[in-house]
């Protein structure tokens, strides 16, 4: 890796007009840098740390380019742990182009996620801290905001640092066993080390477990797809989630013919919502395309809203033919609720999908006030979704994921020792594993191919 302290700048708001624009430069030497264009000079190289300085910036010739704001950061109480001076400026992007090439004379442009990089090499912050800080950034919806900002706030590596303890303590229960083989410690018998094991393995598991369902739908989204008979008002349902019309309501048969996505909030979670080509048997070789790509669509879904509209008859054998081997991640809906002559239909005359569930349906109307409000309620219910965040240790990272199972599997092995009476040196050794596995996603042993790929999905200036 390159020098670290080399003075490293960028502009750090987005590209445009503005009411301001920020030009960030963090590195050695950052002050006196920018101090050589700015009025009154001194003023600035004496500014204790977290000062706003104002004055007017020169280009080296000592032309004024704009009057502006800098606020001073001292090393090492920076976000990058280095000398920062953070220069805003009046927010015409010519303006700030121009600061920025001068800066450039002395500093070299930062590298996305250039800033993070440098808080996480000065102990600033760990690496889940710095992933979670461009989560939170990119995060869509109150429950993702909330993941990240309490991963950044640095819960979870708080957590995984108590189970690393925890491992290492057991680990050296097993190394004074492997130690002193021939005496009789009371601080070591299998049964005790087992406990230990099992323990530490349900506590991994339970984060894991967690982090596939819960941080998965948090930080991917939850892709519901909506599928039923043709008029079964999916595209309806779909606007009506929506709240704009983006599909075409028609009670022609067949007017859906290829999906269409959108995202949706529903409470603080993001929905990716499909809507799709009803399924029916049909002829029609586009519409047969439609199904084929519904039927694609189902299987990629988190959850299948299959509605069952109560002004049709319920046609099992097409739903068996067409939606088979759906029903553990589907919600049967009994749409068009408003239509419901209770002579004709009720709630139990959906028994005929007897075998397939449901024992209900669940009833949705568009054309009602809150026709919608059980619906949503079910589809959190069914994801077993907080409504409210709950601080709490979540992995919400791919990356992080991938180091938790390789943990778990060393702990399994680890279990296993001990049940076979292998030896406590193989004990250890798949402690050592488990820590391994953990430590990575601390960041504790990291290489620079596994840094580069991190800090490259960073904007420039983060
Ligand atoms: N009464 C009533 N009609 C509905 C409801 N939802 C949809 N419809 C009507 O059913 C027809 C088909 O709706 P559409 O959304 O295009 O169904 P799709 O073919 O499944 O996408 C349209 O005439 C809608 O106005 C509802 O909740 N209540
Ligand atoms: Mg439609």
């Amino acid at each position: 890796m390159t020098d670290i302290s080399e003075p490293i700048c960028a502009i750090i708001t987005p590209p445009g007009y503005a009411a301001i624009n920020v030009i960030r430069i963090s590195g050695k030497g950052s002050i006196g840098i920018v101090a050589q264009y700015f009025k009154p000079r001194k003023k600035l190289l004496n500014s204790p740390s977290h000062r706003v300085v104002f004055g007017t910036f020169h280009t080296k010739e000592g032309r004024a380019i704009d009057q502006v704001l800098c606020t001073v950061f001292r090393a090492p109480y920076s976000y990058t742990g280095e000398d920062v001076v953070e220069i805003s400026s009046h927010g015409n992007p010519q303006i700030a182009s121009q600061i920025l090439e001068n800066l450039l004379l002395d500093a070299r442009m930062a590298n996305p996620g250039e800033f993070t990089l440098r808080a996480v090499l000065n102990g600033k912050m760990d690496l889940p801290q710095a992933e979670a800080v461009n989560d939170l950034v990119f995060a869509s919806g109150a429950m993702a905001e909330s993941a990240a900002l309490m991963q950044v706030q640095g819960i979870l590596s708080q957590h995984l640092q108590k189970l690393l303890n925890d491992i290492s303590d057991t680990r050296l229960r097993c190394e004074l066993a492997i130690d002193f083989a021939d005496q009789d410690l009371p601080l070591v018998n299998p049964e005790d080390l087992k406990n230990r094991i099992s323990n530490l393995l349900k506590q991994a598991e339970d984060l894991y477990a967690e982090g596939t369902t819960q941080g998965k739908y948090i930080r991917e989204g939850i892709k519901i797809c909506l599928v039923g008979p043709t008029n079964s008002g999916k595209s309806s349902l779909f606007n009506a989630l929506l709240k704009y019309s983006r599909a075409i309501v028609n009670p022609q048969p067949g007017t859906t013919r290829d999906y269409l996505e959108e995202r949706v909030n529903l409470q603080g979670y993001t929905i990716i919502l499909y809507d799709t080509a009803g399924l029916r048997m049909s002829s029609d070789e586009i519409e047969k395309e439609g199904i084929e790509r519904t039927r694609e669509l189902m299987d990629y879904a988190d959850l299948i809203l299959y509605l069952l509209p109560v002004d049709q008859e319920i046609n099992q054998r097409e739903i068996d033919e067409l939606a088979p081997d759906i029903k553990n991640k589907t919600l049967w809906v009994a749409s068009k609720y408003d239509l419901i002559n209770p002579d004709l239909y009720t709630i139990k005359n959906l028994d005929i999908l007897d075998g397939h569930l449901p024992d209900f349906a669940i009833p949705a109307s568009v054309y009602v006030p809150n026709g919608l409000e059980k619906l949503q309620q079910e589809i959190l219910n069914h994801f077993a979704l907080p409504q409210k965040w709950v601080d709490r240790p979540l992995v919400t990272n791919a990356r992080h994921l991938a180091a938790l199972s390789r943990a778990i599997s060393s702990l399994q092995n680890a279990l296993q020792s001990i049940e076979n009476q292998a030896g406590y040196e193989f004990t250890a050794f798949d402690l050592i594993a488990t820590s391994q596995a953990l430590e990575e996603i601390l960041g504790i042993v990291t290489t620079e191919d596994l840094l580069t790929n991190i800090f490259n999905n960073f904007c420039i200036g983060k």
